[in-house]
Order: C-alpha cells, then structure tokens, then sequence
C-alpha cells in the first residue's frame, strides 16, 4: 500500500537524518551506505516490496523511493568529499617536512694523522715481512738505557733527558727498549717493528714534542750487512713519499748501534728534515741479550712518525698535530 510506503520512507529518512550527523570517518560512512544502500540495505528492501503495490500505486511509490536513494547517494558523495579531504589534511600535517630547514647532519670522524701515517708505515713494513711487536711506554732504566749500551755516566744520556716517575723507572725516551724485550724473549731470526709514543724533556719547538712518536725497526740474522739497511730504509721511501722527495744518509753516533748513521729527508726545494736515526746492531748489545755478535748481525733504527706526516702533508710545524684543531685535522 502506498501509505504503507510513505511511512517506511518517512522513517527510513528520519534515521538517516539522525546517523549521517556524526560520522567520523571514511570507514564508518562505508558501513552506513551499506546498511541504507547495500543490497540488503533498508532502501533497498523497500525496493523490493514495489512488486507487491497495485500498478496505479507502483510509479509514485517508486518515485518516493527514487528520490531518497538519490538524496542519501549525494549525501553520501558530499560526506566523502568532506572526510577524504580531512583524512588528506591530518595526513600532510602529521607527515609535514619543511625542506627548507637546515638539515641536521652527523660529523664523520677520521682516523688521526699521526695514526693514519703510523698505519701506512705498518702496512709498508709488513709487506716486506716484518711483525710488529710492542712494548711499555713506562720503562725501567735498564732497557731504556743500559742494555742499550748506555751506562749511567753516559753522555749520551744528556740527549735522552727523561721524565722520571721513580727510582731507576721512567717514560721511554725512544722505543729501542722494545729491541731490547723481543731480543731476550726469541731466538734470531728476528724482524720486527715497534711502533709507539716516546717522551723528552724536550721544549717544544716547530719539530720537536715533549710526546711524540716512533717507529723502531729491527732485523737480526745471519749476513746482515750495511747494505740491506740502506735496501730497506730507500724502499721504504720511496713506497711511503713516492716521487719529489730526496733523501741523505749521513754518520751519526749511538751507543747501541756501530756505524750509525742519520737520515734526512726533504720536499725538491725545502729544508732537510731529519727523520731516523739508524745503524748496525752494536756487538755489545747482543751480547747483552745473549745473542752470538759472531753468528749474526743485524740493523735498527727509529723513525719518527710526526716528521715522517709533516713531509708528507707539508705541515711546517708539529704543534699543530697536539692542538686538537678540528680545522686542521678535518683535513687529512
Ligand atoms: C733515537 O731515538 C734512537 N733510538 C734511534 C735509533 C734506533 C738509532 C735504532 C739506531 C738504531 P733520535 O734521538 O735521533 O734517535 O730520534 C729518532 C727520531 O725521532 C728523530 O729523527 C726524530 O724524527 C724523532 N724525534 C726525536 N725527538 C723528537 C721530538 N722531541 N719530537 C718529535 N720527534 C722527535
């Protein structure tokens, strides 16, 4: 019956009235379609009983039915509208980005330049063969002097001015000590190097450090000769500076070595740097460790690493390696 009709859809216009005041969402306004709209929706059941009104009756209760379904579709249409666009807005502000602010960035730290230069200085000499070996940086007098053919009254003492921490117990002066502990503790062969900090009473000065530090080279065997020394010490340079540099060997003297020697090194064009000192293993020294200076020779010397970096690199004076300038670090 047509009255029936317009009941149902007086009611169904009611409850629609009341549901699509609050929607708060996408989801929520799909379920309400489909319960008005769906194929088992409240409209459409309605639609469906149109078959049961006498045909006078069928085209105005139709119309009725038409015109809600399409109320509530553009409804629908509007809300979706309305609700994508908020769900869009709450999305762009929670994901917002404002590119044009600085950006926030991490400082990549590197390794040192004294320790980058220590490490290619490794790298070179393991090639060749030679292990690294370590020692202490506080030393007792016997290594750091005596067994290096340094006596008490020595005057090669006066070059080695010390920081002493107590009776006969001091910081290193150089790492020839660690000749000394590999020596006693292993039969030769030996072929080692020591790299290490150092410590001088000395003041400082544009190449010179109270801390610095050494490389110490030792290679023990039989037939060592001066010769293989200055083999080892010009393919050393060469692989470390390459091409531009120059280098002089000139005599020199130490206690534990004989004949010493010094060498320097210098850019084509710059001042002579000295770098090492350097010489065959004195017979006493071996004796001293137990080694036979009949079966075996050998050679040593010790290089300093900060004047080995500032050739490389051009640096002219060796505080700067001490200050902790990020500006100036940042740059190797
Ligand atoms: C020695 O220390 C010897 N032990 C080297 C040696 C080893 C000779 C084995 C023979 C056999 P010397 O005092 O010359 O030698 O120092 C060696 C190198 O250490 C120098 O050439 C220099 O490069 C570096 N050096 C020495 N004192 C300082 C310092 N105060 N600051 C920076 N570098 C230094």
């Amino acid at each position: 019956m047509l009255q029936e009709i317009i009941r149902k859809v007086g009611e169904i216009r009611e409850k629609w009235e009341e549901e699509r005041r609050d929607i708060p969402s996408l989801k929520v306004l799909e379920e309400v379609r489909i319960r008005f709209l769906g194929r088992k929706g409240l409209l459409t059941q309605l639609f469906t009983t149109l078959r049961e009104l006498p045909s006078a009756e069928r085209a105005e209760a139709g119309r009725l039915l038409n015109a809600l379904r399409k109320e509530i579709q553009g409804e629908i249409e509007r809300l979706k509208e309305g609700l994508a666009a908020k769900a869009e807005a709450e999305r762009l502000k929670r994901e917002a980005f404002d590119f044009t602010l600085p950006g926030s960035w991490r400082r990549v730290g590197r390794l040192h330049p004294l320790t980058q230069v220590r490490l290619e200085i490794e790298q070179i000499f393991m090639e060749m063969g030679f292990d690294v070996a370590t020692g202490p940086e506080v030393e007792t007098d016997y290594y750091n002097f005596e067994a290096l053919n340094i006596p008490a009254d020595h005057p090669a003492r006066d070059e080695w001015d010390s920081f002493y921490i107590g009776e006969g117990v001091l910081l290193r002066t150089h790492t020839s000590p660690v000749q000394i502990r590999v020596m006693k503790s292993r039969k030769p062969p030996v072929r080692i190097i020591c790299p290490g900090r150092c410590y001088r009473r000395d003041t400082p000065d544009a190449t010179h450090f109270p801390v610095f530090h050494q490389v110490e080279l030792l290679w023990v065997e039989r037939g060592l000769t001066m010769a293989h020394l200055k083999w080892i010490i010009e393919e050393f340079v060469r692989q470390f500076f390459g091409p531009g540099y120059e280098m002089r060997f000139s005599a020199d003297f130490f206690p534990f070595t004989e004949p010493s020697a010094q060498v320097h090194i210098r850019r084509e064009g710059g001042p002579w740097l000295e770098i090492m000192g350097a010489g065959m293993v004195d017979p006493a020294v071996f004796e001293e460790v137990g080694y036979d200076p009949e079966e075996v020779t050998g050679f040593a010397f010790g290089l300093g690493i900060e004047r080995m970096a500032m050739l490389k690199y051009g640096i002219d004076d060796i505080r700067l390696f001490f200050q902790n300038d990020i500006r100036f670090l940042g740059q190797f």
